[in-house]
Order: C-alpha cells, then structure tokens, then sequence
C-alpha cells in the first residue's frame, strides 16, 4: 500500500497535512460513491503540472494570448483522443464541470424561456436537468419525465406522452442515480416526432460508453455533456460531443459564454486519462466494473435488501431502505453508519420518496473507484453482506467498529493508484 507522502517544508504543512490525511482515509476504506474514482498517477502528474500557470482563453491555433504553442499541443491531443474514442464529430474539453458543459449546451441551443424535458432529480436526474435553484431551471422552462411506477424504469411510451404535451425545444437523457441503460433509438424517434433536440448528459456512464458497455449515445444525440472524472477516469472536469452543425455554437457557449480562461493543467489529465481509455484494459476494467455492480446486487438481495428496479445494466445500484418498513432505517442513517463501518457511500432519494433529500429511504452504490483497486466479485459479495448487517442494526457502533477492523484487513491487498 502506497504510504502517504510526508509533509516537507516546501509545501504548506496544514494544507500538506489534510492531503495526507484524505489519501489516508481514501486508501483505508471502500469507496462506493458511485461518481468518484482513482486517477492514474499519469493524470495526477498533468493535473499538478506548470500548466496551470498558463492563460490560453479561445483554442488551438486561436488563443487571444502568446506563447501557447505548447498548450495547443495538450488540448488537440485531447480533443482528438475523445473523437477516436466515441466517434465524435466535434469536441470541446474546456469545461470546468460537468455543470458547465451542461450550462453550454443549453446556451448553444436554447433562448430564455425555451422548453426542456428531462428526467426528474428524484427519480435519478441532475441538478443542472432544471433544478428551480439551478441556473437551468432559472432560465429555461424544464418540464420532468418520471419512471414508471411499477417497474422502475423508463417506459419510452410514458416519455413521448410527456413530450407530445409539453413539445420541448430540447430533450435531455442521462442521470445521477439510474441504474438502466438508456434507449437513445427510442429518445430520437421521440425528439422527431415532437421536432426536439436530443441531449444526452453520460457523466455517469462515459467509460461504459467507451467501452462499449452501455449504448452509444453519440450516433443518436445532437450533443452529448459529460464529466471526464467518473467511469471514465480522467481529469475532474466536463467535456462536449457534438454534431458538426452546433460545433460553433458550443465552442461560443464554452468560451466566451460561460468561461474565460481554460484550465489547461486539467485538461492535460483529460488528455492522459483519454488516452488510458483507448488502451484495451481499459474495456477489461470496465467490464469488471459492471459485473461487480451486479455481483454487489445478487449479494444485497441475498441480504434481503430491494434494489430499485430489481438490479442493475451499470456500475450503480439504488438500494430501497424503505422497503425495510423501520423508522430508523433511512438514507441518512445508513450512510452515517456505512461511514463510520469504512465504506463511504451517498444516501439517495428513490423513485417516489416519501422521506425528504436530507434524509431519503435509499443509498446509492457504484463500482468504479474499488474496481480500479482490483476488488472483485469476492470482494464485493463481501461487501454486501457487511451492509447487509450494517442495514439491520445501522446504531450499533461494535458492529461498525468490528466491520472497519475488516475493511482495513481486506484493503491491504488493493492499493490506490498514487
Ligand atoms: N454529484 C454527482 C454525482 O454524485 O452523481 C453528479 O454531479
């Protein structure tokens, strides 16, 4: 196991201090945030790099300031990285965010007021899928499609009932917590039918998509956001896929509208960890990656847990606590206790909550970031039943404590790429 680097006078000892202890809390427990993972050491040494110094506002070739030559060399690596690896015909790397790429888009396409339909937040959706607080659903007028009440999952009929009444300008898929895989040839033949534009948001799952792991989006979609930092392992940080007819208006929506200068030390580690994902192990971690989320399923299920349309295509799972019929079985108090067990995960809402966003009846569960340790599918049955026991007495704090005991033990063997 990497040991944690010492603080040594030429870096600031507090901040040097809190580093440590984040590598060491990030190294001694199992992270199931389902939206976080390890970066190589190759990203991690572009992201801290002389890059950061730079200004380079506007891009390759046409930057408003001098001596970019060797900035220019980092962006188009990336930007040609990221077509090679889903066929894009045009792609901005500029992004900030995941948030920023999907406020771009917007302002590529949509006036004030235009009309957007997305997936709702607490069926799985996004924040910047028109949030009231969120400056999407400040400008833009959003209108939300839900899963279906039985099953869980989209139904493609439901959704083109919701747009053949609202007509929206643009049409948006993707999620936070929607453990499916979306239908883009269902999504498009409902954009046409209702003269929508069709967006996807693949934060979640870009690795699975490059990987070929979840249905490609790109052929299907005008413009595809996404953040480069999750499954797919890159710099933090977002990144647009777009058709060749918005390609001015999202290089205008990125920069100048929403930005000024790019963050080129961080679409350096875009560029390394673009170019980990066109490698062949890159699809072999991908692939474990989805059969630990489904291994982590069939183990809570045996652990009498409800997952959220019964299991799961991707790297995520929603587990139903509700379905445990105890008050004090929630989101919050199962995420508190996950935590204090060693295994860091996010309470969720479910697909029609009765509880509030700050305390919820599920948990969201991903595979990305143990999947990059080298956990498998014995580690993650494992993992299973320690929630299991942790869900059936979630204030027991022996129990917990016991539990972190074993986590520590098992961690020894998978070390974080630093
Ligand atoms: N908050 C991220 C997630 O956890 O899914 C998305 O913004």
């Amino acid at each position: 196991m990497p040991q944690p680097r010492q603080s040594n006078g030429w870096l600031d000892q507090e901040v040097m201090d809190a580093i440590c202890a984040e590598q060491n809390r990030q190294s001694d427990g199992i992270e199931l945030i389902a939206s976080e993972n390890y970066v190589s050491r190759g990203v991690l040494r572009a992201m801290g790099s002389v890059l950061t110094n730079k200004y380079a506002e506007g891009y390759p070739g046409r930057r408003y300031y001098g001596g970019c030559e060797h900035v220019d060399v980092v962006e188009q690596l990336a930007i040609d990285r990221a077509k090679q690896l889903f066929g894009a015909e045009h792609v901005n790397v500029q992004p900030h965010s995941g948030a920023q790429a999907n406020a771009a888009a917007y302002l590529a396409v949509l006036e004030p007021g235009d009309r957007v339909l997305a997936l709702k937040l607490d069926h799985g959706g996004h924040l910047t899928h028109g949030f009231h607080l969120n400056s999407s659903g400040h400008f833009y007028q959003f209108e939300h499609y839900g899963v279906n009440t039985e099953t869980e999952v989209l139904d493609y009929e439901e959704v083109m009932d919701a747009a053949r009444k609202f007509r929206p300008k643009l049409l948006v898929a993707g999620a936070s917590a929607y453990p499916r895989h979306f239908d883009f040839e269902a999504l498009r033949r409902i954009a046409d039918a209702t003269g929508s534009l069709l967006m996807m948001d693949m934060a979640h799952v870009a690795g699975l998509v490059a990987a070929g792991l979840h249905p490609d989006p790109v052929p299907w979609c005008d413009i595809v956001t996404t953040t480069t930092h999750k499954t797919l392992r890159a710099a933090r940080g977002g990144m647009i896929l777009c058709r060749k007819a918005h390609a001015r208006a999202i290089d205008r929506s990125v920069f100048p509208g929403q930005q000024g200068g790019p963050l080129m030390h961080m679409i350096a580690g875009k560029a390394v960890g673009l170019g980990e994902a066109l490698q062949p192990e890159f699809r072999t971690y991908q692939e474990q990656t989805v059969a630990n989320a489904v291994c982590l399923g069939e183990s809570l299920r045996e652990q009498g847990l409800r997952l959220v349309s019964g299991g799961t295509d991707n790297h995520l799972l929603l587990v139903d606590l509700g379905s445990l019929n105890r008050d004090d079985v929630t989101g919050k108090s199962v995420e508190t206790a996950m935590d204090n067990a060693g295994l860091h995960c996010n309470k969720n809402m479910i697909p029609f909550d009765p509880r509030p966003a700050r305390v919820t009846s599920g948990i969201r569960l991903g595979s990305p970031a143990a999947t990059t340790r080298g956990m498998g599918e014995p580690e993650f049955r494992r993992i299973g039943a320690w929630i299991g026991e942790i869900t059936r007495d979630p204030v027991n704090q022996d129990l917990q404590k016991r539990i972190k005991g074993e986590v520590r033990d098992m961690v020894k063997d998978f070390p974080v790429p630093a």
